[in-house]
């Protein structure tokens, strides 16, 4: 199949009366999330946005941003997902990388966005005020499978964010192999608390356009709120980091509502205590492995498996091919590659091939156990997972070695109990260097979750003798 209906107006006109979205007090039915989208596609055709190549957007978890970014699919336009922690510059390494024509943001974000003066800007409020046109002709009835609806930045290991293009056929392939390994019925409620920016948000929201499921928005994570949710029923299903997770469980006194079904854990390693913690409070949790290239879950367990394969991510789900590079039998780590309808077809601007006979090679190591489940062992790159947020060093460091009299620096992660794990930096300096100068340059060149959270000057950095860094040295002095 190349194309298939629009998925919106399909869902719409399948279910009408079906439950589509809640956040705060207000809720819409798949008819009202249609009308709703169509209203913002009218003003986005009233600012001439249909001729734009590809719109970025930036926000909270809002209703509004939401309708936003599904009246952009409507109108077949890409879309690039911003980060809202990032710092300017790296926003603007973004939008000038997928040549971008628009960015539309929410008003809180109009201070960071100041400097931005030759870019077309416009605010989620200003869109909402300004003159609509019919957008119906622009609308359109089919979706392209191999057409790209939606792009997210994400670094590799040459310190620079690429554009992970993902389709709709990625999207497809990914919501339907979820619902095959566990299937979303008509009761249940997908609390969408991670951000939309991300694919862990993203993919709720194509999930429920293709299942027909509601789907809980909060703007951000808030955690009491979302614990006095799911006590009352409010919630069946929730997609968490390990972060996200622990926080919860650190408020929970008492079982959540019988309508609650699993959490969905995905985006970094957990520990197995906090796993066997949360079997004896009665609360299941599907770990899962999934990733930005592979358009979110490509693994996972499922209810029946969750304890007896603790500490395991699952198995490949139906549309998923895995193996482990190199190994002949059970238990032997390798690279995990990957073959799926999944996989990105590639990162943006760049034209290396991202398969090799078909196979996605992820940059993690893995084995898979005899009966088939995946282990998670470490990756191939020096990736630090802070709160579910990936930090690659080289990019900080690529920022860190422009400050004055910094000769050279290494960042490595260092665990932390809340966050999982931050960044701490070893720097080699010719004079002495000022912190707080030195954290205020990295606070607005870098998201606030990438500026490390320690410095070490040291006299040199531990290399190999063709000048490679021993990171796992460093590790040792932390
Ligand atoms: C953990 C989150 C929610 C923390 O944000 P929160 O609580 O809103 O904090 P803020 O109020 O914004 O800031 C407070 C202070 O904390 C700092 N800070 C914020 N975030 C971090 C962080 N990650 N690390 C370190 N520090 C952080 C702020 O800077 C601020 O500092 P001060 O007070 O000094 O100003 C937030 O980080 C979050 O949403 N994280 C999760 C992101 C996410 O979803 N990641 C997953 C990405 N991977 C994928 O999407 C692929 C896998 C996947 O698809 C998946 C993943 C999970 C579940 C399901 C799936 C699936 O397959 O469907
Ligand atoms: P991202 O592209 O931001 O979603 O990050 C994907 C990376 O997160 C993967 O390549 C893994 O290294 C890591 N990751 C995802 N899920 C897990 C998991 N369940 N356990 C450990 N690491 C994970
Ligand atoms: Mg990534
Ligand atoms: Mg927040």
């Amino acid at each position: 199949v190349c194309k298939m209906d629009n998925w919106l107006k399909k869902r719409a006109s399948l279910t009408p009366k079906r439950m589509a979205l809640s956040y705060h007090e207000q809720n819409w039915t798949f008819a009202e999330l249609q009308q709703a989208v169509l209203e913002t596609c009218t003003h986005l055709v009233g600012q001439k946005v249909q001729t734009a190549k590809r719109v970025a957007v930036l926000g909270n978890n809002t209703s509004q941003l939401y309708f936003t970014i599904l009246a952009l699919q409507q109108l077949g336009i890409e879309m690039v997902l911003i980060n809202k922690n990032l710092a300017l510059p790296e926003i603007e390494y973004q939008l000038h990388d997928a040549n971008v024509d628009l960015l539309i943001y929410e008003d809180e974000f109009q201070s960071k966005l100041q400097p931005l003066k030759s870019m077309t800007l416009i605010s989620l409020n200003d869109l909402h005020d300004s003159i609509s046109a019919d957008a119906s002709s622009f609308i359109k009835d089919e979706f392209n499978l191999d057409q790209v609806t939606s792009i997210m930045y994400t670094s590799g290991t040459t310190g620079n964010p690429k554009g992970v293009m993902q389709t709709f056929r990625n999207h497809w392939s990914s919501a339907i192999g979820a619902d095959l390994n566990l299937p979303v019925t008509a009761k249940d409620t997908w609390i969408c608390a991670v951000p939309l920016f991300h694919i862990s948000g993203f993919s709720i929201m194509m999930r429920s356009l293709i299942y027909g499921m509601n789907v809980r928005l909060y703007e951000h994570f808030n955690p009491e709120l979302i614990n006095q949710d799911l006590l009352n029923g409010k919630g069946t299903i929730i997609s968490v980091v390990p972060y996200m997770l622990k926080k919860l469980l650190s408020l929970k006194d008492s079982d959540y509502s019988e309508k609650f079904s699993y959490m969905l854990l995905g985006g970094g390693a957990i520990d197995r205590k906090t796993l066997e913690i949360c079997k004896d409070s009665n609360i299941n949790v599907i770990q899962s492995y999934g990733m930005t290239e592979t358009a979110s879950q490509v693994v996972a367990l499922n209810l029946a498996d969750a304890i007896r394969k603790l500490g395991s991510v699952g198995k490949p789900l139906f549309p998923v091919s895995l193996k482990i590079k190199g190994a002949t039998k059970p238990n032997q780590i390798g690279e995990i590659l990957l073959k799926a309808d999944n996989i990105t077809p590639g990162y943006l601007n760049h034209s290396a091939p991202i398969t090799n006979n078909g196979w996605f090679a992820t940059g993690d190591l893995g084995y898979l156990d005899a009966d088939g489940f995946l282990y998670l062992k470490s990756r191939l790159s020096e990736l630090i997972i802070s709160g579910g947020e990936n930090i690659y060093p080289l990019e900080i460091e690529n920022v860190i070695n422009q400050f004055p009299n910094i000769i050279e620096s290494a960042v490595v992660g260092k665990a932390d109990s809340t966050w999982d794990a931050v960044p701490v930096a070893f720097i080699v300096t010719d004079s002495m260097i000022n912190l707080k100068k030195l954290t205020a340059y990295l606070t607005s060149n870098l998201a606030k979750y990438k500026v490390p959270k320690k410095f070490i000057v040291v006299d040199k950095l531990p290399k190999t003798h063709n000048g490679k860094l021993q990171r796992k040295k460093l590790q040792s002095q932390i």
